[in-house]
């Protein structure tokens, strides 16, 4: 008997079932309660008592073995295609959704990277900022209204300390670290005490511009501007530099682009003049290159500084300023992009 009980073990150690169905047979052939080992374990009665105790051993081994393999060989088919609930585990899973660049990134990204291409670097600065930075080393007489409390938010009962109106506060601190050669753009978010309207916002994000060296002329910042606006906006634009002022920069201009949506025509987009205003711009003036420690006889400099929600707002024809504040799906979804 001993002899029958050892082939079996190694019978069953080799069994193969290619389906539960099969696995399930071979359950019912070596341990049902018709099966082979249940039949064993009933002839252990007449095993003369010298030998029960070798072959109850024998036969344990060949029980624990037979339900392992079985169980093993079930587990396997169990685990397969088709699983026991009968779903197809092999279908692909579901996907998430996949979130979208903000548009005002990707405009800001768009803008850096076409000024980068130039060889302008990034800077940023701090949002809370002093009224030296904002105002006064930028050539803003004392009584100027922006540093009015209806422009301006201030934190604290000290009047020096504000949230920032424009990113100009940024060149100054790099001006007054770096000496000339200096070209960098300031991509950054800025604050007004503003009511907010459908085309104005209390915060909105401005990308400025400087470009300080010897010699540096009208002439640069022209044809600096007119590259960008070509690789902004398109090969055809063509644009217009209209006399304007700011505290900052003399002379000071507006840069007007044609009108991309009526090619120049006149539309309702730019109130049919054919021209949309893009940003402000001009030649740094001497005072505020002295205030942040640069000879103003060596060198001059150009600067710009447009409005990134007023750039988005042309190139998506986005109406409402306040959309891009409000964070709702349905509007920030059309923005899907393959770059950036
Ligand atoms: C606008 C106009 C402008 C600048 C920003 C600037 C900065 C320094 C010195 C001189 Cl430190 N200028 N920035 C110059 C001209 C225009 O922005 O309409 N922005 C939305």
């Amino acid at each position: 008997m001993l002899q029958q009980i050892e082939e079996l073990i190694s019978e069953i150690k080799n069994l193969k079932a290619s389906n539960a169905e099969e696995a399930e047979a071979l359950r019912i052939k070596y341990l049902g309660r018709k099966g082979l080992i249940p039949a064993l374990f009933d002839d252990f009665k007449n095993v003369p008592a010298e030998n029960k105790k070798a072959v109850g051993m024998a036969l344990n081994t060949l029980k624990n073995e037979a339900q392992r393999v079985i169980t093993e060989l079930k587990e396997a088919h169990e685990a397969g295609a088709s699983s026991a609930s009968g779903a197809d585990l092999t279908l692909p899973g579901t996907s998430f959704p996949i979130g979208s660049r903000h548009p005002l990134s990707l405009v800001r990204n768009q803008i850096v990277e076409i000024f980068s291409r130039l060889g302008f670097s990034v800077a940023e600065g701090p949002e809370i900022e002093d009224d030296w930075h904002v105002f006064t080393a930028l050539n803003f007489p004392l009584e100027h209204p922006a540093r009015d409390m209806q422009d301006t938010f201030f934190i604290t009962k000290d009047p020096d300390i504000l949230l920032r109106t424009h990113t100009s506060s940024v060149q100054v601190r790099v001006m007054e670290k770096t000496q000339p050669p200096i070209r960098s753009i300031f991509p950054g978010r800025v604050f007004r005490n503003e009511a907010i309207s459908a085309r104005a916002h209390c915060i909105f994000h401005q990308v400025e511009g400087l470009y300080i060296d010897e010699n540096v002329s009208f002439a640069d910042l022209k044809q600096t501007l007119l590259y960008f606006a070509k690789e902004f906006f398109g090969e055809n634009v063509e644009i217009r530099l209209r006399p304007s002022y700011f505290p900052f920069t003399e002379p000071s201009a507006e840069m007007d682009v044609s009108c991309s949506i009526c090619g120049g025509k006149g539309c309702g987009v730019c109130k049919h003049t054919g021209w949309l205003e893009i940003m402000g711009c001009g030649m740094v003036d001497p005072n505020v290159l002295e205030n942040c420690g640069i000879d103003s006889k060596k060198y001059t400099g150009f600067a710009f500084g447009m409005g990134i929600e007023r750039i988005a707002m042309l190139k998506y024809q986005i109406k409402d300023i306040r959309l891009f504040f409000e964070n709702d799906v349905r509007f920030l979804e059309q923005f899907k992009s393959a770059i950036h």
